[in-house]
């Protein structure tokens, strides 16, 4: 599936605004850990590779339209389907074949998600804690099938945020925010491959 979706920095009277009349889906908490080489191989190609609570995931970069500070990504899900991809036939566990590669854990989160559903749209909104990193971050989400489908959840986003009072912008994700704050070398390596928009 290809995921489409604005992320957002939100006040308290944003979430009440935004969350009022949503149905609320449920809460759970889960554990990501990104892997990548030492020469940051996957994520200056803009690819996210995680074990999200012990499944594998990786996102992929659509780029339908690409200015958009809204993300579009295709998200490759299990060991089997990310082994495919890699080329990279068992012979151990999963992350000891990667590791063969270089691919280590360069950040682990944790995060607190309250999910909602509103107008068909999917809402997040996620609380990340590890040690004295804390961030707040919330997002809008459609998923497309298709390629050619994502400039219409584009505007589809945009008018939900803008009916909900919220504006667009180009917001960090939790990784990125992790990586400035604590992997700025990382973070930089990422500003220069373009990865990074917002610096
Ligand atoms: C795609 C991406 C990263 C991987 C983490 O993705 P994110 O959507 O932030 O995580 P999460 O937990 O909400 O995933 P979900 O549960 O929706 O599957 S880290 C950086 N990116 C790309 C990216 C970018 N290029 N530019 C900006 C401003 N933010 C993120």
């Amino acid at each position: 599936m290809i995921e489409v979706e604005q992320k957002f920095i939100l006040t308290e009277k944003d979430i009440e605004r935004l969350t009022a009349g949503a149905d609320f889906l449920g809460e759970k908490i889960f554990t990501d850990i990104y892997y990548d080489t030492a020469e940051f191989a996957l994520t200056k190609n803009d690819m996210w590779l995680r074990d999200r609570d012990g499944g594998y995931e990786l996102k992929i970069p659509m780029r339908a339209v690409a200015e958009s500070p809204t993300q579009q990504y295709n998200e490759i899900e299990g060991e089997e389907k990310i082994r495919e991809l890699f080329a990279l036939p068992p012979k151990a566990d999963f992350v000891t074949d990667i590791a063969e590669f270089g691919y280590a854990p360069f950040c682990t989160l944790i995060t607190t998600r309250k999910k909602y559903a509103k107008s068909g749209f999917m809402i997040d909104l996620d609380l990340v804690e590890v040690g004295d990193f804390v961030y707040n971050i919330a997002k809008i989400e459609l998923l497309v099938k298709e390629k050619k489908d994502i400039p219409e959840a584009i505007g589809k986003i945009e008018e939900f945020a803008t009916k909900n009072g919220l504006k667009i912008s180009n917001v960090r994700g939790k990784v990125l925010e992790y990586l400035l704050r604590k992997k700025p070398a990382h973070y930089q390596a990422l500003v220069t491959a373009g990865v990074v928009k917002n610096k």
